[in-house]
């Protein structure tokens, strides 16, 4: 098997290109694009294509590292486990279970996300867990859940998008953000339909749109709520479908038609013409869809903006129709998986909620425990990473660099230096790492076999194509030992198909259920979308899903054509065909009904003032992932996007006196951070812009401000107030 070329998929983002995997007789591997992987289609951004040189012994962590007189030095892995176990066991000893904290990541496979959430609640007995996709998505999972009943970041393929109408993208920089996915939106304007782009920058995607909206960050709230006032003043609500489908429009039209126009523009920015074309655009196709990203959601009203957007189509009877409907674009390689199995504060697997009794009945049940032994729910990430060193003093993480990517992120680094112990399983010496007192070098994705969730809702198998280096070790081995040192010997497996079908029976009977799907299936499949229940391929216990195959009349949802025709009748016996479109005859509500939801628009956390008068937003650039653990170590992607920048318009460069290039000094009320200017007109005069990939002293999250929203407990990382001050060139 190791010889040969493996099918599998991308290490980083959430779109999980298919590749493929070569050993070279030489030593190291190619990585090569799948063409039958209906995604990408042969594409890969140049991160993707680079990953491969993640796995050289040179870049990364290749044995344990223990903290020794302050210097971290090699160890054996019984060593650093066992001291591991016991500052844990002598922890919980002194402090009780809950001074035990667990970090995770959306990166990691639905078997780790498992395991970690499992091993929290029932070897450390802690509440105390959440993990870096409380920075992603979650604001839109909230909305998603309290609208439609069910979040699944995209409830219709991405193959859905060249056939739809109109579609407005929300705070997606995609053509960065996820390259091969532009193709969708190519097509659809090649078949006629029309692309919105949201965003106060104009971005390589806002230059593929027909109409570009830049509003001032952190204003989306109002400018979904203007849209949905004019929608109704211009009599283009869909009355009917309101009737049938949905619940609570009265108060929430009530609450959008105070949002004037005028007042929408005032607050904004955005031209009322500019306003009216967008509706007009929306509204006129048969089909339309929104889609939001971090844009909108990373913000202290995240929750109430997606709702306001989910408001917008629900009202014009675009969502639970063909080719329409709300959708987020999650983010990381597994944000869709990691947010459904139970590594969330608040959450048992199958997206099942940890303080509903029935629940943990079913969950107890398969692991083997007490209902009543299990934790109830925990802090959200923030909030734990904020209570490190006080009532939480020893943390173990996986999959997240906080030093880099929490708001904050000095205080938290202090935080994190304040704990009694810090153990961290990464691939790299990420710069958290570089804090661990004890460091685990763990297998990457080519190196072990494990499944994703991609933002379709699509489980996929990643294979293992390549013999790890000898002291590096998985996740699931770590959890597995760690299990066994804490007296929990059954339970943890290994082995990352055992895991998967216990997940299964746990997932079984959820919102998310994969009961119905194995690794078998997944191998043959081009991956299986959830909810996939076992048995039958009927749709009931699938919470108002469409359970007939994806539709999809150019075959493309699987090289062998096995989904759809055959066995999508709803018979005894046939395997459930998973669930490409959810909603199109019911809403996963109890009545069946999507709930509106009355939202009003609000201030940002921190609006500008003289001290600090202008707004700071973040985000991304093409050649580097997250908080660079990754890709800062190949040399391809560095040489392309090598250190941080600060946008700068320029009119606002004049005014400071700053030419491109000067290093400027970002301040907010957080700290400061020094980068070099780039000047740019497409953005706005009154934002500046920092991508938050590098650590030091142009580390932008230095910056933001954590005021979390009140649901989903995001952070504001989408706006901050700051003043920039231009540093003469000899400083
Ligand atoms: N190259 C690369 N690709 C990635 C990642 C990466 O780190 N690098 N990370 C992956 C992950 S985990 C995620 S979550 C996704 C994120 O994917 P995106 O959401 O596309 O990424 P961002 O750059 O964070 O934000 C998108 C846009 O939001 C805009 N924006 C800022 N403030 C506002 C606002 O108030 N309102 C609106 N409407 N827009 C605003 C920014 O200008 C930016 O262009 O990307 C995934 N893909
Ligand atoms: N200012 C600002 N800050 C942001 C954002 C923003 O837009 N602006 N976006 C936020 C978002 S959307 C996200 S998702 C977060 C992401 O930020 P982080 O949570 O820091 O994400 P990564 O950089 O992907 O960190 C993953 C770490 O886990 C390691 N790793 C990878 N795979 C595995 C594995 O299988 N096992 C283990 N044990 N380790 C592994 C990697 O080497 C890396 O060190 O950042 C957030 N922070
Ligand atoms: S777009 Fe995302 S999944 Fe595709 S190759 Fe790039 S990083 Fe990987
Ligand atoms: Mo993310």
């Amino acid at each position: 098997m190791e010889n040969t070329s493996t099918p599998t998929h991308c290490p980083y983002c959430a779109l999980q290109c298919g590749m493929n995997i070569t050993p070279l007789p030489q030593g190291g591997v190619e990585v090569t694009e799948r063409a039958d992987f209906p995604v990408n289609r042969g594409a890969l951004c140049g991160k993707g294509r680079t990953a491969a040189e993640v796995l050289s012994p040179a870049v990364r962590l290749t044995a344990p590292l223990v903290r020794d007189g302050g210097r971290l030095v090699e160890a054996s892995w019984p060593e650093a486990l066992d001291r591991i176990a016991e500052r844990l066991g002598a922890t919980r000893e002194r402090y009780g279970a809950d001074a035990l904290g667990v970090f995770g990541g959306g990166g990691l496979t639905n078997e780790k996300a498992y395991a970690l959430g499992k091993f929290a609640r029932v070897v450390l007995g802690t509440s105390q867990i959440d993990y870096n996709g409380r920075f992603c998505m979650s604001s839109a999972a909230a909305a998603g859940t309290r609208a439609f009943g069910l979040d699944r970041g995209l409830p219709f393929p991405l193959e859905d998008i060249p056939r739809t109408g109109c579609v407005v993208l929300v705070g997606s920089n995609l053509a960065e953000t996820m390259p091969p996915s532009l193709r969708f939106f190519t097509e659809l304007r090649e078949n006629g339909g029309t692309l919105i782009v949201v965003d106060p920058r104009r971005t390589r995607t806002a230059e593929q749109a027909d109409l570009h909206l830049a509003p001032r960050p952190g204003t989306d709230l109002a400018l979904a709520l203007g849209l949905l006032h004019l929608v109704v003043a211009e009599g283009r609500t869909d009355e009917e479908y309101i009737r049938e489908r949905t619940t609570g429009w009265e108060e929430a039209r009530a609450a959008a038609m105070a949002h004037w126009p005028e007042y929408v523009e005032r607050i904004t920015g955005v031209p009322v013409p500019q306003l009216r074309e967008a509706v007009r655009m929306f509204c006129e196709p048969e089909a339309a869809m929104v889609l939001t990203a971090r844009g909108p959601e990373q913000q202290s009203k995240g929750t109430d903006t997606v709702g306001a957007w989910i408001n917008l189509c629900l009202a014009t009877g675009r969502a639970g129709r063909p080719f329409s409907g709300y959708g987020c674009l999650t983010g990381q390689g597994n944000g869709q998986g990691g947010r459904e199995h139970g590594q969330k504060a608040d959450q048992l697997p199958g997206y099942r909620k940890l303080d509903d009794p029935a629940a943990r009945r079913h969950v107890a049940g398969v692991w083997g425990v007490d209902p009543d032994s299990l934790p109830g729910p925990g802090r959200s990430a923030y909030e734990l990473l904020d209570a490190l060193g006080t009532d939480v003093r020893a943390l173990l993480l996986m999959g997240s660099n906080p030093v880099v990517s929490a708001p904050r992120a000095a205080h938290i680094e202090r935080r994190l230096r304040s704990l009694d112990f810090l153990a961290v399983a990464d691939v790299v010496l990420s710069e958290t790492a570089e804090l661990a007192d004890v460091v685990l070098p763990v297998t990457q994705w080519a190196e072990e076999t494990g499944t994703t969730t991609s933002l379709e809702g699509r489980v996929l198998l990643r294979r293992r194509a390549v013999t790890p280096p000898p002291h590096v070790r998985s996740d699931l081995y770590v959890l597995h030992e760690l299990a066994d040192r804490l007296g929990v010997e059954k339970g943890f497996p290994a082995d990352p198909e055992e895991v998967f079908e216990e997940l299964r029976r746990a997932s079984a009977g959820g919102p998310a259920d994969y009961s119905g799907i194995t690794y078998r299936r997944l191998a043959e499949e081009n991956g299986v979308f959830w909810p996939c229940p076992e048995g039958s391929g009927g749709t009931e216990g699938s919470g108002g899903t469409e359970g007939s195959g994806s539709g999809g009349t150019d075959g493309s949802d699987g090289t062998d054509g096995s989904d759809g025709a055959d066995g999508s009748d709803g018979t005894e016996g046939s395997p459930h065909p998973g669930t490409p479109r959810l909603f199109l005859d019911r809403f996963a509500t109890p009545d069946g009904r999507a709930r509106f939801v009355p939202v009003v628009h609000r201030a940002t956390a921190e609006e500008p003032d003289a001290e600090y008068p202008l707004l700071l937003t973040t985000g991304r650039v093409v050649s580097q992932y997250q908080s660079g653990a990754q890709t800062r170590r190949v040399a391809e992607l560095n040489a392309a996007a090598p250190g941080p920048f600060v946008e700068l318009h320029p009119r606002l460069a004049a005014r400071l006196g700053a030419a491109d290039g000067d290093p400027v000094a970002v301040v907010s009320r957080r700290g400061r951070a020094v980068a070099p200017a780039r000047i740019t007109g497409a953005i706005r005069p009154d934002t500046v812009f920092m991508p938050f990939h590098w650590p030091g002293e142009g580390r932008a999250n230095t910056l933001t401000n954590p005021a979390l929203d009140p649901t989903s407990r995001m952070p504001e990382f989408k706006s901050c107030a700051v003043r920039v001050e231009v540093l003469g060139p000899a400083d």
